[in-house]
C-alpha cells in the first residue's frame, strides 16, 4: 500500500460522490501516480463499506474485462472485480434514468448464481461449475466516473469497476443444460444488432471469470458465500446508450433481457 487511510477514504468519497450526483471526474492516478493495486482494492472497499453503513445490500459481485472485446476495448489485459448493491438492480423490461447517470453502455453478460462456497487459491473451472446453482442472462449497465471513459486499470478498480445498473432476466437454466461456451449472445439497441458473442470470449469460459474472483479474494482472506449472484463480465463490447434507446439483448437458450432509457 502507497496511500494513506486518509487519502483512501478522501478518494472514495470522491469516486461515490461522482457516482452519486452524476458528475465526471479525472482519473485518480493523475494525482496519485504511486497508487497500487492493494489501494485500488481499500478505495473499493471503502465505496462498499459507505454503501453498506447506509443501509444499502451489497447484492452481487462483478467481474470485468474478462472478454476478449472489452479487452480491447478498454485497452487493458487483466480482469479486475467489484460489486452491485441493491439500488442497482433494475427489474426486467424497465425504464432506466439516464438523468441519474453520466454516459451510461450497456453489456452483455451471462451471471451465475452460486449453491456452494468457492475458496481460492486453486480455484478452477471444475470447481465452480459444481457450485454453480443456475446460470441467469443479464445486462450491465457500466457508467465509469471518469471523464469519456479514458481510465487505468487502478482507476477503474477504484471506481467499482464502473459498477452502476443491471437487470437479470431471461429464463434461468441449470448448467449441465448448457454450454457455456458456444453460448450465442446478440444485442440489439433499437431494433438493430450492435454486437454479438459466444460465452467463450470471456477467458475461453464464463467458469474461468468466477474461479478468478474467488483466486482473487482468496489472496485477501476472502471467499465467495454459497448463493451469491456474479456478473462474468461482458462478454460483448460495451455500446453507448442516451434516453429515447431500447436495448434488448438475446441469450441463447436463456431468452432475452431488455430494457428502455428514458
Ligand atoms: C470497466 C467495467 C468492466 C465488464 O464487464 O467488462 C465490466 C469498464 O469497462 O468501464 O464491467
Ligand atoms: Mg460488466
Amino acid at each position: 500500500m502507497n496511500l494513506d487511510k486518509n487519502t483512501i477514504d478522501k478518494l472514495a468519497e470522491h469516486l461515490e460522490n461522482a457516482e452519486l450526483q452524476a458528475f465526471d471526474v479525472t482519473k485518480i492516478t493523475d494525482d496519485h501516480p504511486d497508487m497500487d493495486w492493494e489501494d485500488a482494492y481499500a478505495i473499493q472497499d471503502v465505496i462498499r463499506h459507505r454503501k453498506e453503513g447506509r443501509g444499502n445490500k451489497t447484492v452481487g459481485l462483478k467481474c470485468g474485462l474478462t472478454s476478449f472485446a472489452k479487452m480491447k476495448q478498454m485497452g487493458v489485459e487483466v480482469p479486475c472485480f467489484g460489486f452491485v448493491s441493491d439500488y442497482m438492480s433494475c427489474a426486467e423490461g424497465s425504464e432506466i434514468k439516464t438523468s441519474e447517470l453520466i454516459h451510461p453502455k450497456v453489456e452483455a453478460e451471462i451471471c451465475i448464481v452460486t449453491k456452494a462456497p468457492l475458496k481460492g487459491p486453486g480455484c478452477h473451472v471444475g470447481a465452480v461449475m459444481a457450485a454453480i446453482d443456475f446460470v441467469i442472462p443479464g445486462v450491465e449497465i457500466i457508467d465509469s466516473r471518469y471523464r469519456d471513459f479514458k481510465f487505468d486499470l487502478k482507476s477503474v478498480i477504484a471506481d467499482n469497476t464502473s459498477a452502476s445498473r443491471f437487470v437479470v432476466g431471461g429464463r434461468p437454466r441449470n448448467v449441465e443444460e448448457l454450454d457455456l461456451r458456444t453460448l450465442g449472445v446478440v444485442l440489439e439497441k433499437n431494433g438493430q444488432i450492435m454486437d454479438m458473442a459466444t460465452g467463450a470470449a470471456v477467458m475461453g469460459h464464463p467458469a474461468a471469470a468466477v474461479a478468478e474472483l474467488a483466486n482473487h479474494l482468496g489472496k485477501r482472506g476472502q471467499e465467495i458465500p454459497a448463493g451469491t449472484f456474479i456478473m462474468t463480465g461482458g462478454v460483448t463490447a460495451a455500446i453507448a446508450v442516451e434516453a429515447g434507446d431500447s436495448v434488448n439483448v438475446r441469450f441463447q437458450d436463456l431468452g432475452s433481457v431488455s430494457m428502455r432509457f428514458v
